[in-house]
């Protein structure tokens, strides 16, 4: 062969040499394009997709079981299945049994159901020999494709690669598609429980000592690299700590243009004749799938410049895909590689000399180089990736390979170390070879997966008894409506249905100044409500809120009216009221037999009030004594109103519609405009009264709501001061929401299913969930934000432990809200039937920290109406100045229907 030819052969092979500086830009651009994609940039197209594989550790080699391993695309047109058994720190190391199929061309570019039934009978022919028997069986799936992941068990195909093409796949969920193969085959009770991309198998397969592997390598027919990223960095997951593992899919980089510098006409070429042209260009400079093709296209180029075979070609030489990456690595080899070679050209029907077979050779290395000095440069990237986080121990980082091509090339893997040693100099790199082509490490990932399907399973059936249907609700409001029924009569019932003494609505002419007390919420407050004309002055309140300390709400009664007109004298002083005798109106929310305006009989505290010898009293006779004990004050009480009356005048007031109020706070409990002929206990039949429901003791008589008690509703009820009282309430109100997602929490940590098992002593404090922790955990926080709210209350939890919080909370506050709405929908209904309507338009006039502060509460109340009362227009108005205000309006109707009615 002469110097001209040994030249132009020298020429065609200098375009695949690549320099170190371009090997550094390279490496440059795909950090880049990793930190863009890691940070989703809008505007910036990444040709590097970093997919989050939610794996967030490394093996810890604690794993144990027996897992099926399906494995799809690794090595091109095969499949493999394997049973791995996996037995922990201690047990003795078990082989994986294997079997490999060859998927049949027609089926790599036919339908998605074609290759996913061929994949699922491989599965039933591979455990037919093994005979397992019917026992479940775990399956982890490794599919070697990109794919967006929301989960280890949800992957959906974003496009295939290398030599597939299969229809009806992209834009699916792969896992879904092969458990329907599975049933379709309907021979084994195979769960897919996780999926998992070729190099997150090699990387977990590796031991974890001395020291896990934190990148993942494969160069197989195709090529790609995952690594442990700071989960910080990855911004569409939203979190604050801990690592996961990122599939980088740097195959495709190089698709905007950026290798075009280091590409030769002959990958230009390839590209066009590929399956997937414009795509995964990087993969082609380097993956096995295409080394083959390029070395047959310059082989072709040399031959037609007479470079080559005398410038003679052959039709096999001249057919797509006639060289293999097999060839190529056995052309490579020191030893036979000339032998080979020619075997290789003469099978291609070609009848090459010896110095064509070195010349082979040479394309052969020359290809086979750059493709590993290429992907040396893409794993300096993502080396210097894993380098750059801060918190990462300053050790060396370990690489897993896998790949046949990284494995079995005879030079590959040699060149691509060094040329990582030429590019990161400083870099300790050690590279381990993943077993079993990360078939053990696919079984780790599926014991993992498996572990937190057992912890979302324990979750949801944890769970289940907070989700209630349709049916559940329409029973509550049917027996709710029993119940009021029952209580207008004066049977025996739960709900009370206490009369009111308040009549009529205020219409605006309503004038005076008033005090008005407002106890049983979060606060207690004094407030003087001045009310003028509607049209000018309209109501001006002044209030103060005042603290009520433990000792006073679970002390004697005398001490608590004490404080009660302490706290009035030092709001009269404050406001110059002294000496004034200005009509007084108690808000005393609590279940009270109302013998008229100004007097009631405390039937029993609720909500943790137990002051003593208060039951079974009046009321305003309490508070009137406590004026008379201090000497030298004159207050007029003229009416005692619960919270519920409070919030429907001070409502009213705004609106005429408003006839029903509901307190959704501390307690609660709901009144409405009953018809007078259905109130049993006063005497009339005409016009109507408002009812104080006492809704928060329905189901007290065991009659109502036994099926909705779960055993941590027992125990919040038992832990209770009052147990076996206001059984609705407990299910509802705020006062108790987050002792019952506290007492859900320790079960679910014996459980194990969060933080690990592991018991904080804040967790075992009664009451330290308040509610608003709930509306904060459950409004639209990152999780991140979520686990500092739990870190307040010294929970130690990661972003997963702070999702299963957050549906803890919003299982127990949606039962609450639905529960609740059936109770308004039973008034509203009870309403609509008094009036004989078919549509009844109402207002309901709420309060109530829960109802007001909690993000989603208000809005799952006025569905669960809509959808169990449809013939009702209920509008919901929040009532602007609590009930006090509706207090005052009390009296002052009071006053002027006493005015109309004269002296
Ligand atoms: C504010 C009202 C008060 C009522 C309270 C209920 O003015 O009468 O008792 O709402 O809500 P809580 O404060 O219990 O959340
Ligand atoms: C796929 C990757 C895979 C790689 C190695 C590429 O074509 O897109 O998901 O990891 O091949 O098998
Ligand atoms: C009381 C009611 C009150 C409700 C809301 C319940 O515990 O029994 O009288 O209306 O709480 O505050």
């Amino acid at each position: 062969m002469n110097e001209n030819t040994l030249e132009s052969v020298q020429q065609c092979l200098n375009q695949f040499d690549v320099t170190e500086e371009q090997l550094q830009q390279i490496q440059a651009g795909i950090l880049g394009d990793m930190e863009r994609a890691l940070g989703r940039q809008a505007g910036s197209s990444p040709s590097v997709q970093m997919l989050p594989t939610y794996v967030r550790s490394t093996p810890r080699g604690t794993e144990q079981g027996d897992f099926l391993v399906l494995e799809l695309g690794a090595s091109g047109a095969t499949l493999r299945v394997l049973w791995v058994t996996l037995t922990g720190i201690s047990g003795p190391r078990k082989e994986p049994v294997s079997q490999e199929f060859t998927i049949p061309t027609e089926i790599t570019l036919g339908t998605g159901q074609q290759l996913f039934d061929f994949a699922a009978g491989c599965l039933v022919q591979f455990l037919d020999q093994l005979q397992v028997g019917s026992q479940p069986i775990q399956l982890g799936f490794n599919f070697s494709f990109p794919c967006h992941q929301t989960g280890l068990n949800q992957s959906t195909l974003i496009s295939w690669t290398k030599g597939f093409r299969c229809s009806g796949v992209e834009g699916q969920d792969v896992v879904q598609l092969l458990r329907e193969a599975i049933q379709r085959q309907g021979a084994y009770n195979i769960e897919v429980v996780a999926v998992v991309n070729d190099t997150v198998g090699a990387m977990m397969s590796c031991d974890p000592s001395p020291q896990a592997c934190e990148v993942g390598l494969v160069v197989d027919t195709g090529t790609n690299a995952c690594y442990m990223e700071e989960v910080r960095h990855v911004a569409e997951l939203k979190e604050d700590r801990g690592r996961i593992c990122v599939n980088v899919q740097w195959g495709s980089f190089g698709d905007g243009g950026a290798l075009e510098p280091v590409q030769t006409p002959f990958d230009l070429q390839l590209d066009q004749e590929s399956l997937h042209p414009g795509t995964q260009r990087f993969e082609k400079m380097v993956g096995g799938l295409y080394l083959g093709e390029l070395v047959r296209l310059v082989l072709i180029h040399l031959a037609g410049q007479g470079a080559l075979f005398g410038g003679v070609t052959s039709p096999a030489l001249l057919t797509h895909g006639s060289v293999h990456v097999q060839h190529v690595m056995e052309i490579e080899d020191p030893s036979h590689g000339r032998a080979r070679a020619q075997a290789m050209l003469q099978e291609l029907g070609l009848t090459p000399s010896a110095q064509d077979c070195a010349q082979v050779q040479r394309v052969c290395g020359a290809v086979s180089s750059r493709a590993a000095r290429l992907c040396a440069a893409a794993l300096t990237a993502v080396l210097a990736r894993v380098r750059s986080n801060p918190e990462r121990s300053p050790l060396g980082v370990s690489v897993a390979t896998g790949g046949r091509l990284y494995k079995q090339h005879p030079r590959f893997s040699a060149l691509l170390q060094q040329t990582v040693r030429l590019l990161a100099p400083d870099a300790d790199v050690t590279f381990v070879p993943s077993e079993d082509g990360g078939g053990r490490g696919v079984a780790v990932v599926t014991a993992v997966a498996s572990r937190l399907a057992l912890q979302r399973r324990q979750l949801e059936e944890t769970l289940a008894p907070f989700r209630l249907h349709s049916q559940q609700l329409k029973a509550v409001q049917a027996q709710m409506r029993e119940s009021m029924v029952r209580g207008l009569r004066g049977e025996s019932s739960s709900i009370r249905m206490l009369p009111t003494y308040v009549c009529a609505m205020p219409d605006g002419t309503e004038r005076g100044d008033f005090l008005a007390l407002d106890l049983g919420g979060t606060n207690f407050r004094v407030l003087w409500v001045k009310v003028g004309s509607r049209s000018e002055e309209g109501i001006k309140i002044i209030n103060r809120v005042f603290s009520l300390p433990e000792s006073v709400t679970q002390g004697t009664g005398q001490q608590l009216f004490d404080h009660i007109v302490d706290c009035i004298v030092d709001f009269q002083k404050e406001n110059n009221l002294s000496g004034q005798t200005l009509p007084l109106s108690f808000t005393f929310s609590f279940p009270c037999k109302q013998l008229g305006l100004d007097q009631g009989i405390l039937l029993n505290w609720t909500k943790g009030f137990k002051a003593s010898d208060c039951e079974g009293q009046d009321v305003v006779s309490l508070l009137r004594a406590a004026i008379r004990r201090r000497q030298g004050v004159e207050l007029n009480v003229v009416a005692i109103v619960n919270d519920t009356v409070g919030t429907m005048m001070s409502c009213g007031y705004e609106d005429p519609h408003c006839e029903v109020g509901l307190i959704v706070g501390t307690g609660t409990n709901a009144c409405y405009m009953e018809e007078l002929g259905n109130v049993c206990a006063v005497p009339g039949d005409r016009g109507r009264m408002c009812i104080n429901m006492e809704w928060g003791a329905f189901g007290d008589d065991g009659l109502a709501l036994q099926e909705f008690y779960t055993p941590f509703d027992l125990s919040v009820d038992q832990a209770s001061i009052n147990p076996g009282k206001q059984r609705y309430e407990k299910l509802i109100s705020g006062m108790y929401l987050g002792e019952i997602v506290r007492q859900v929490l320790l079960h679910l940590t014996h459980l194990r299913v969060l933080f690990g098992g592991q018991e904080f002593p804040s967790l075992q404090t009664k009451d330290i969930i308040k509610t608003k922790f709930l509306s904060e955990i459950e409004s639209d926080l990152e999780r991140w934000q979520v686990r500092a709210i739990l870190e307040k209350l010294d929970l130690q939890a990661d972003c997963e432990d702070a999702l299963l919080v957050r549906e803890v909370c919003q299982a127990v506050s949606r039962r609450a809200a639905q529960l609740c709405g059936a109770g308004v929908a039973a008034v509203v209904e009870k309403i609509r039937e008094n009036r004989g309507l078919d549509r009844l338009s109402v207002t309901v006039g709420v309060d109530g920290t829960l109802y007001k502060l909690h993000p989603h509460f208000s809005e799952q109340v006025k569905d669960a109406v809509r959808e169990l009362a449809p013939q009702c227009c209920v509008r919901f108005l929040l009532s602007e100045d609590g009930s006090g205000k509706g207090a005052a309006l009390v009296s002052a109707v009071a006053c002027r229907l006493a005015g109309a009615a004269g002296p």
